[in-house]
């Protein structure tokens, strides 16, 4: 999809209603299945507050039925400055734990929701904003994106399930070496580094990401949900555990009637070939 392909795309995006309408710091727009969800507060380089954390919570409790993929992404030139320092400096410890905790319950949210998450980044990526986007299930960066945890710097630690998700996706070494040294990964850095899923050229970040979020919305929901949820949970699994939990999920994604379907439209010779259109 080229820029142009994506301004069309957007401009069929309407605000979503309800409780989202609501929310002060997020801007949510719907296109049929596809939500869009925009941090929206660009004068702070979109940093996280309270409010932020309690509103990406509720956007995800409150997704209404028709959602099939969901897409966040940043107003203005970065995605996310991460925790709002502002917030922190009159915090004592008890509060500290559940700040964090409150982050925890948000991001647990997101992950592991009702839907495929895709995450479009550009700008600063940093900090409890690079927390938030390890949250997504797919993760697309443009050139003018730099990944960073400063939190060594301000004297502080992850504290938005950096360690468990961030470690996950790049391992324990080179997210000490970013802790520790303050190492910022530019967008290349960060695809070699596993840390985003596509690299596109400047600006083209959101229009990718609409583009994986249509072909994930067109397979079959339980699909999507195996994946989403069952995927990262056996990875944590014993082996012998993490197979006995796929059978049950492969066995339950087939018993679908939208999996009957489509392997009858394939047998069929109705449905695509792989790596082709249908
Ligand atoms: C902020 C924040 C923030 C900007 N909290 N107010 N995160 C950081 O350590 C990153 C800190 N931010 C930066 O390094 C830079 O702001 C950026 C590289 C992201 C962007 O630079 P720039 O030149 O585009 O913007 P700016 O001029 O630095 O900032 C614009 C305004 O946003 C300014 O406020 P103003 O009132 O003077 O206009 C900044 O103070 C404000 N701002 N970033 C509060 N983070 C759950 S634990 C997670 C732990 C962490 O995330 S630690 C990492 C925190």
């Amino acid at each position: 999809m080229n820029e142009t392909e994506a301004n069309d795309v957007l401009s069929e995006f309407q605000p979503a209603g309800g409780l989202l309408a609501e929310l002060s710091l997020l801007r949510v727009e719907c296109a049929g299945p596809l939500f869009h969800l925009r941090l929206n507060r660009p004068a702070k380089r979109n940093a996280i507050n309270d409010t932020l954390v309690r509103e990406l919570q509720t956007a995800f409790v409150h997704l209404p039925k028709q959602a099939r993929v969901v897409v966040i992404s940043g107003e203005g030139a970065h995605f996310s400055a991460g925790l709002d320092l502002s917030e922190v400096t009159e915090q004592d410890v008890v509060e500290g734990v559940f700040h964090s905790r409150a982050w925890h319950a948000a991001f647990e949210q997101i992950q592991y929701g009702p839907v495929p998450v895709i995450a479009a980044l550009h700008g600063a990526v940093v900090g409890g904003g690079l927390e938030l986007a390890a949250t997504a299930h797919l993760r697309v960066a443009d050139q003018t994106a730099f990944f960073a945890l400063p939190e060594g710097q301000r004297g502080i630690f992850v504290g938005g399930s950096g360690s468990v998700r961030i470690s996950r996706l790049i391992g324990v070494s080179r997210m000490t070496d970013m802790m520790l040294t303050g190492r910022v990964l530019d967008a290349t850095e960060a695809e070699a580094a596993s840390l985003v899923n596509y690299r596109v050229p400047e600006g083209q970040a959101l229009a990718k990401a609409l583009e994986l979020a249509h072909k994930v919305a067109a397979n079959a929901p339980l699909s999507n949900y195996a994946v989403t949820q069952a995927l990262p949970r056996i990875a944590e699994m014993a082996p012998g555990d993490g197979l006995f939990l796929e059978s049950l999920m492969s066995a339950i994604a087939q018993g679908d009637e939208a999996a009957k379907q489509r392997v009858r439209d394939f047998l069929a010779k109705r449905a695509g070939k792989v790596g082709k259109a249908a």
